[in-house]
Formats: C-alpha cells, structure tokens, sequence
C-alpha cells in the first residue's frame, strides 16, 4: 500500500462554465479518504500547458490541446491518498465522455474528448511527481478543505 499524491485541474472549459465547485465536491465524495493538500486558481501560459503536456506533442490534436488549456482558468490541486492517482483516473472516467461510465466526473461534466472537464495525472511512473513540481514548484502542502478553499479562492478573484 502507498500513500500517493496525483495532480488534478478543473479545465478552463468546465471552469468557465461555472462547475469548479461540482467537481471538486464530486473528487471528495468519490475520494472521501484523500486529503487535498494544495489549489490554486490560475490561467496556464502556453509555455506551462506545452510541458505540462509535453508527452503528447506529436498528438495531431496538440496545438487544439495548448489553445484548450490556455483559455481560462484552471482549479490545480495535489490530492494525496493509497493509490490515489489510479482512483482519482477511476473518478474522472474515461478520456472521452461518451465513453465514461455513470456516476464519473467526465460522464457528468464532460462534453466531449477536447472539452472533458477535468485533468488527472497518468498512472505510468513520475508522471504526476512530474506534474505537481510544474504546477506547485512552491510545494507547501498540507490538508486543506478543498470545498472551503475554493469557496475562499473564489471570493478573493
Ligand atoms: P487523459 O486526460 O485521460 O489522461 P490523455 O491521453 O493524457 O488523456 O490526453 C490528454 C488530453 O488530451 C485529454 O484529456 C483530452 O482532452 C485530449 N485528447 C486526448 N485524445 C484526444 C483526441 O483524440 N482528440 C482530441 N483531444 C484529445
Ligand atoms: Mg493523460
């Protein structure tokens, strides 16, 4: 058993559209045991969203995917919990919408595989260590109320 942690962002799309808060009430209920340790809300620079997705810039949808995540703001949060990272992709639901399973974030939010809601690290190995030192370099973690931070966060913007 490992304590993981995993990167997780609402998508400019989704957060545009008004569901930071659905989605981040949907990872507690699907998580109830993860702590989330860290969120903030920022829009990505095209230099961020180009390394944060830099494994897939040969992807022919690529440059779709960089005008994506660069729109709007994102909710990014380090989520910790035992193999949260698995869990957490097991909560979005599949890549593609139409193809999530009920009762998964992207089934409920998503509307299609450009606009899916939500990000969580890949399972493969350093993928969200990656992730998490590009998004929060300033890694100070420690347990916060996800649904009361975000609440405080959209007061403050
Ligand atoms: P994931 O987000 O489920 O981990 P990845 O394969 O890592 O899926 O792809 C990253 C993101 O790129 C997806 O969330 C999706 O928004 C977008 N994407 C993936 N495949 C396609 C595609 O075939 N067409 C358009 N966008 C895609
Ligand atoms: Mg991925």
């Amino acid at each position: 058993m490992t304590i993981e942690k995993t990167f997780l962002a609402v998508k400019p799309e989704a957060f545009s559209r008004g569901d930071a808060q659905g989605i981040v009430e949907m990872l507690s209920k699907l998580l109830p045991d993860a702590k989330c340790l860290a969120m903030k809300i920022y829009q990505p620079t095209e230099a961020l969203a180009k390394e944060h997705y830099a494994a897939l810039s040969d992807k022919p949808f690529f440059p779709e995917l960089i005008k994506s995540f660069t729109a709007g703001k994102i909710v990014g949060m380090v989520w910790e919990a035992e193999n949260v990272v698995a869990r957490a992709r097991d909560a979005m639901g599949a890549t593609d919408p139409s193809k999530a399973a009920d009762d998964t974030i992207r089934k409920v939010y998503g509307k299609h595989i450009g606009d899916n809601a939500i990000h969580g690290s890949d399972t493969e190995e350093g993928s969200a260590a990656r992730e998490i030192q590009i998004h929060f370099p300033e890694a100070n973690f420690a347990q916060i109320d996800p649904i009361a931070t975000l609440e405080a966060l959209f007061t403050k913007a």
